[in-house]
């Protein structure tokens, strides 16, 4: 059999799969349910007529299919997966018997000459490779960036032209936890993009808050050390909540910035599609002239920024700890692909580089959005899922040094460390230097880097002269243009700043030495609410530390930030409030750090139905397609699983809980279920007024208690009274009609939460 025949045949297979569930995807008309396993429904039976493989989901992207240096093969994506019908060892040959390995007779012992078990046991022992030292939990998707024109003026980089599109993956993460650890710890976020240029790639690899801990890189393992877990017990995973971490930013004093949005909502984001994005750093942006700015990066969500509440997350780490991982999956599965747009703060490149009293060089500090408004330059669009996570979002590989022409860096002493550190940790992560051509890292242009051999390289470089200059490989390749204007050949060229004549020392300037007056300043550009979550976040922080000393440490950090902040905290700590050691210092609030605004868009939203299979289900199936053509996800939840009048049930009174929804609409007045016992689901232990089951009264009340929106009609208006919730109250929305609920509960939404819902004191 001719080897390239079976391959074609296998090909042409692939691709006749995938249009045909490409076509099926498209005649769906119905709600479909995101997080289905596979791209075509399993048999009860095992299949066991040869056939290609499946092909990839129609929600899946995967990366480029250009050669490891750069060239177009204009192979499909699936030339990337397994393309044999048959199994195979890793040499190509077929396999007959994969079930057992080779005995000297059947009771008889295993054999060393069995190479398929060798091989196919060796490959397993190795398939982990180290975890990220940080950011090690994450998720990610491709994308496409598109420019708007208007940062022309600032800078030549040729992504940012009006209308050009450039293909983009972002992998969003956690910092502190280790690789299977819970999404909605309280950490920072991080938001790295890859943008694949036609001027080769670029990386923005920024964070969900603009301020850093560190001013100084050199400080970077002392943080992230006193993050991790402790080293004796290796406890607590994923947490800021215990003794080296207070114990480290009480005593560092510039971390007191950074902790304080961690504290914030900001540190539990309710989707990573929910989140701004900051580059933190200021870079450099040069124009085709020459000229440069100073500039910050900010990703703006179309969805806006919304959090959890504390509560909600600490019970999702329990019941989904894959809750953000699975929230961008199945947005974009859906359809409801998450938009952002970047904006650039700019400044003018003084020798100073400062703006408005600010050293643009310190990451502790922001520029306040009032002072120096961000200006939309491109939006990023996220609308294909990977396909094998380990390649894409697990080999992914960020570094702050790949920069294209017309974005540079700035002498930020935290940004300095960065540039050496990214292509450091790749060595031992991905096993050597060659990790930039591992298939999603691959840039979509040419390479020529005169880089030879090394483990696991790909390209078979020809020529005899790696080395310039040389004559005997006709002197290639040549150094390209520096006339910046000849987007042909123009190469990125460091811009020539002047450095100051200067000692060489082990410090940092005297204007980095302000540590409380913008922390300040974020505390009373909160408003009420975010205030009291700011104050509960310390106060939970801090009764998880052991250490007398720590927390009066840190009461005193508190102090120099706000008397009203320290007073609330000592008091939930049972400590005296200590007087400032500091001048408190006002400067004016920045409105553009709240996150209590709106309305904004609800796309991806999930809404909760509950319904009472014996009660009145008129108008339900027409309400799921309402939420579904509005761009939401409708979760039916019933009393059992399977189907209630031709409805998929997607969430039972057993398998649900309210966190998952971000809406509950209540169409009936369930009685208790038959497993509605508390000894085989304890939540079957809530109260609940007589007739309602327990677990549909606990699902409204803690729904109520989140401020989340409530809608209910007919029979749902005895559920809420069964529930003890008046329908009176701020965001419960009762009526006649489904319909008519769900009108005004569209327009609720959109402020993500039922604020003055919650009680206030400060
Ligand atoms: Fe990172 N950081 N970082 N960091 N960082 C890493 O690189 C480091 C910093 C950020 O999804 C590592 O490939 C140092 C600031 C993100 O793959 C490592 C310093 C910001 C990600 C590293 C910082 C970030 C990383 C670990 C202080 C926000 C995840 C694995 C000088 C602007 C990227 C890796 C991904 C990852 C070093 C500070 C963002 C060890 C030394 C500030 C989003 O190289």
């Amino acid at each position: 059999m001719d080897p390239k025949q079976t391959a074609k045949a296998a090909k042409d297979k692939i691709e006749e799969a995938a249009g045909a569930v490409a076509d099926k995807a498209s005649a769906m008309t119905g709600p479909t349910v995101p997080g289905a396993p596979g791209p075509v429904p399993a048999p009860v039976e095992e299949p066991t007529a040869p056939k290609a493989p499946l092909p990839p989901k129609p929600d899946q992207g995967a990366p480029a299919t250009g050669t490891a240096t750069g060239a177009p093969t204009g192979a499909p994506p699936t030339a990337r997966a397994q393309q044999s019908a048959y199994l195979t060892n890793s040499t190509g040959t077929r396999l007959r018997d994969t079930d057992h390995s080779l005995k000297a007779g059947e009771r008889g012992p295993t054999l060393l000459q069995d190479h398929h078990l060798r091989e196919k046991i060796t490959h397993f022992d190795h398939e982990r490779i180290p975890e990220r030292v940080v950011h090690a939990r994450g998720a990610g998707a491709h994308g496409v960036f598109e420019g708007y024109g208007s940062a022309e003026s600032v800078t030549m980089a040729g992504l940012f032209a009006k209308g050009k599109e450039t293909p983009v993956f972002v992998r969003f993460s956690t910092v502190l936890g280790s690789r299977g650890s819970a999404d909605t710890v309280r950490d920072t976020r991080g938001f790295a993009t890859k943008f694949y240029t036609d001027e080769g790639n670029w990386d923005l690899v920024a964070n969900n808050i603009p301020v850093f801990f560190i001013q100084d890189g050199i400080k970077f393992p002392d943080v992230i050390h006193a993050g991790k877990p402790h080293p004796d017990r290796e406890i607590p995973q994923a947490q800021s909540a215990h003794d080296t971490f207070w114990d480290f930013v009480s005593l560092h004093t510039e971390a007191q910035h950074h902790t304080m949005w961690n504290m914030s909502d900001r540190g539990i984001p309710r989707s990573y599609r929910m989140m701004e994005g900051f580059g933190v750093h200021t870079f450099r942006l040069v124009n085709a002239e020459g000229k440069t700015s100073l500039a910050k990066f900010h990703w703006k969500p179309k969805l806006g920024v919304h959090s959890l509440t504390w509560e909600e997350a600490q019970l999702i780490n329990g019941i989904d700890p894959d809750f953000h991982r699975r929230d961008l999956y199945d947005a974009i599965e859906s359809g409801a692909f998450p938009e952002w747009e970047l904006g650039i703060q700019v400044f003018p490149d003084e020798p100073d580089q400062m703006f408005a009293g600010i050293d643009l060089l310190d990451p502790t500090k922001i520029v306040p959005e009032e002072l120096a408004p961000v200006q939309p330059i491109g939006k990023l669009t996220l609308n294909a899922n990977p396909t094998n996570f380990f390649a894409e979002v697990e080999q992914i590989a960020f570094h702050v040094g790949h920069l294209v022409p017309g974005i540079d860096v700035t002498d930020d002493p935290l940004l300095q460390t960065r540039l050496f550190s990214y292509v450091d940790t790749q060595l031992s992560r991905l096993g050597g230097p060659n990790y930039n051509q591992i298939p999603v890292n691959r840039p979509h242009v040419p390479t020529n880097d005169m880089f030879r051999d090394g483990f696991h390289q790909h390209a078979v470089h020809s020529g005899v002269a790696p080395y310039k200059p040389n004559s005997l490989d006709g002197g290639c390749p040549f150094a390209a243009g520096a006339d910046l204007s000849d987007e042909q050949t123009r190469a990125f060229v460091e811009a020539a700043v002047k450095v100051a004549e200067a000692s060489k020392v082990r410090d940092l300037p005297a204007s980095f030495d302000d540590h409380y007056s913008q922390t300040r300043q974020f505390w009373l550009s909160m408003t009420p609410v975010e205030k009291e979550h700011i104050i509960r976040a310390y106060t939970f922080e801090l009764g998880k530390c052991y250490e007398q000393a720590v927390k009066e440490r840190q009461l005193q950090c508190l102090a120099n930030i706000d008397p009203v902040l320290c007073q609330e905290v000592a008091t939930g700590l049972g400590l005296p409030a200590p007087e400032p050691t500091v001048p408190l210092v006002d400067l004016d609030p920045s409105p553009a750090l709240s996150q209590v605004k709106g309305p904004f868009p609800p796309d991806g939203r999930m809404v909760g139905i509950v319904v009472d299979p014996s009660g009145d289900l008129s108008g339900v199936d027409a309400l799921r397609r309402t939420i579904h053509d509005a761009g939401m996800v409708a979760l039916l939840i019933g009393p059992h699983g399977g189907m209630i009048e031709g409805m998929p049930v997607q969430r039972t009174f057993a398998t649900g809980r309210s966190v998952e929804v971000d809406v509950l609409l209540v169409a009936g007045s369930p009685v208790p279920a038959p497993d509605a016992l508390a000894n085989r689901d304890d939540k079957a232990g809530a109260p609940a007024g007589p007739g309602l089951d327990p677990r549909v009264a606990l699902m409204i009340q803690e729904c109520h208690r989140h401020a989340k929106v409530i809608g209910a009609w007919g029979y749902g208006l005895d559920a809420l009274t069964a529930a003890g919730i008046s329908d009176d109250d701020a965001g419960v929305i009762t009526g006649d009609s489904a319909a008519e609920v769900f009108g005004q509960v569209q327009e609720e939404m959109g402020f993500h939460r039922v604020w003055n819902r919650f009680a206030t004191t400060v």
